[in-house]
């Protein structure tokens, strides 16, 4: 009793679901025991033997692995490891998990801008409105014969895409393809869920209010010839601790590039596939989302290489942009996703036959900048819609053959995740590689109905919630030990000490591109929690998207 939790002991701070696997490591190579404990230390009610110390080809520490899988009490207890102490508390029960999640997805209402933050919403991070983008100007680089440099153009709402205030289509798209996806996979699950935001209690899901906020944002960003604006920013970031309030720069949107065109046609399809049942609450707003997506997929295809160059755009053009460039220059996977969303939806033979021959032998992880893959989950939850038996059996392949290589990783990993087991997984945003695993993972489970994809998938979330190199659970409010000085200025520009809650942080990045001291040169421990560590340290709509995906996909399956 009294005796300080050691961190010494990383185990998934909220805690485990009751018959699930249950492990934790152990930092060191000496322990031999463990012990389940009251949290009053009081009671003994489960002992086990500690695993063989290893360690990862690229780690510092060996650890020792933790298994008390078959311990299934309800309730609130501790680990003890004689040689290391005593862990945080952690819970055993169904819930664990629901108010994490909830949480997550709040994350997004608290990202948005344009709009004041009730305190009856917003607890006490409640704020005034900021960045009405009623008075967005037309970029030298975006100039068309309709909209020429200077023009005005309203393009209000939308979420702060991370710790800046800017909006960049390009993420948007993973973002929104994300959400709408888990309502796509879990409509039932969403209709009885209450985020406890302004619109709960209309007649729209919460979780596709809180899309609508972005989705309507995103469709003024296109130009009347169908291309879409790469970005509406700031010519150069807002100081840290600006509040969006006062933050009075001019707002400019940039370029229209091919990328944030496909990105726009992917998102627009699958929405207006989803909101179509809600036609009579939202007249129109599906029929307009395909006509959008249409047109700029019309566009893309006539502007098949406008690429996203910062540096070029600032030699030609005045202001010049130094935020965020979400640059890439590899856009076959953008069309293979703009393609399978419009297929999914209009299940015209055009888009199924421009995806013949395209369909990749191996596809790689999702992130803002790969997106096939999302193509081919929606493919896969629609196979109804397809007539191309051939193509989706190559796509089932594809997409199971990536899970079982997880599986491998998971299980050759000391720590039982699949984050990790490769040192590659270690880059800017990590956290959101571990989260978008998981979804990969959950989406073999769909197909194959084989427990152990979601029994790693759990892993990764139990890796982000703290069974990591690190100690730190790293979604903010949530666990003993969770980041407290995010790089984002809502929460550095409030007076409130904690962190906005609910935001997932980057997380280890050996690439340290923010110059600042982290506590360890291992690529499974670049973390810092500090304001000043963008690369590390950051929140970002990306990032959260899959923490929540990954959350309620668990969740929600749990209850079938
Ligand atoms: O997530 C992005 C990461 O993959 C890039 O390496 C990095 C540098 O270009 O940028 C990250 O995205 C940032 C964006 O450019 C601006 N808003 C904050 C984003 C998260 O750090």
């Amino acid at each position: 009793i009294g005796q300080q939790p050691t961190s010494k002991i990383r185990l998934n701070q909220l805690g485990y679901y009751p018959t699930a696997p249950k492990k934790a490591v152990v930092n060191g190579a000496e322990s031999k025991s463990f012990y389940i404990l009251t949290p009053d230390l009081a009671d003994t009610l489960y002992t086990g033997k500690l695993g063989k110390a290893e360690h990862t080809t690229y780690s510092k520490a060996p650890i020792q692995l933790v298994d008390f899988s078959a311990f299934s009490q309800v309730g609130e207890f501790v680990l003890s490891v004689p040689e290391a102490g005593v862990s945080y508390p952690f819970h055993i029960d169904e819930t664990v998990f629901e108010d994490a999640g909830i949480a997550s997805l709040r994350a997004f209402y608290y990202q948005r801008a344009s709009v004041a933050l009730d305190q009856q919403y917003a607890g006490k991070w409640y704020r005034k409105a900021g960045h009405p983008d009623d008075k967005v100007l037309v970029h030298a680089s975006a100039a068309s014969q309709s909209r020429p440099e200077g023009t005005q153009i309203v393009a209000t709402g939308g979420w702060y895409d991370a710790g800046d205030y800017n909006k960049y289509i390009v993420n948007s798209g993973i973002t929104m393809g994300t959400l709408l996806s888990i309502y796509e996979d879990y409509p039932e699950y969403f209709k009885q869920l209450n985020s406890q935001i302004p619109e709960s209690g209309n007649e729209i899901p919460d979780l596709l209010d809180e899309v609508l906020w972005n989705l309507r944002w995103m469709l003024t960003m296109q130009d009347l010839d169908g291309g879409v604006y790469h970005k509406l920013t700031t010519p150069s970031f807002e100081g840290m601790d600006t509040r969006p309030d006062l933050a009075v720069q001019s707002r400019y949107v940039v370029q229209k590039t091919t990328a944030a065109a496909l990105d726009f046609v992917a998102v627009m399809a699958q929405a207006s596939r989803i909101f179509k049942a809600y036609n009579m609450q939202l007249p129109e707003l599906s029929e307009t989302c395909l006509i959008a997506a249409e047109k700029a997929w019309k566009w893309a295809l006539a502007h098949p290489s406008e690429y996203y160059e910062q540096d070029e755009l600032n030699r030609r053009f005045d202001p010049d942009i130094t935020t965020g460039a979400y640059g890439d220059r590899q856009l076959e996977d953008e069309f293979i996703w703009a393609a399978s969303e419009l297929w999914v939806t209009t299940s015209k033979a055009t888009y199924g036959e421009y995806l013949i021959g395209k369909i990749e032998e191996k596809s790689v992880l999702p992130s803002w900048g790969q997106v096939a893959m999302l193509g081919y989950y929606s493919m896969l939850r629609n196979e109804h819609a397809l007539d191309n038996p051939t193509m989706l059996k190559k796509v089932r392949k594809l997409v199971v053959d990536f899970a079982d290589e997880l599986v491998q990783q998971g299980n050759s990993n000391p720590y039982q995740v699949v984050m990790g087991g490769s040192v590659k997984d270690f880059e800017w945003g990590s956290n959101a590689v571990a989260a978008n695993q998981g979804i990969a993972l959950i989406q073999a489970y769909h197909l194959t109905n084989e427990l152990k994809y979601l029994e790693l998938a759990l892993a990764n979330l139990d890796y982000l919630l703290g069974r990591n190199a690190t100690g730190y659970s790293f979604l903010t409010g949530f666990g003993s030990q969770s980041p407290m000085n995010p790089h984002h200025r809502l929460s550095v520009s409030d007076q409130v000490d904690a962190p906005v809650p609910g935001l997932l942080v980057g997380g280890p990045n050996p690439g340290k591109q923010d110059n600042c001291q982290y506590p360890s040169d291992y690529p499974d421990e670049a973390y810092v929690d500090v304001v000043a560590s963008y690369a590390s340290n950051e929140i970002a709509i990306n990032w959260n998207a899959p923490f929540v995906y990954l959350v309620f996909g668990l969740e929600a399956l749990k209850q079938e």
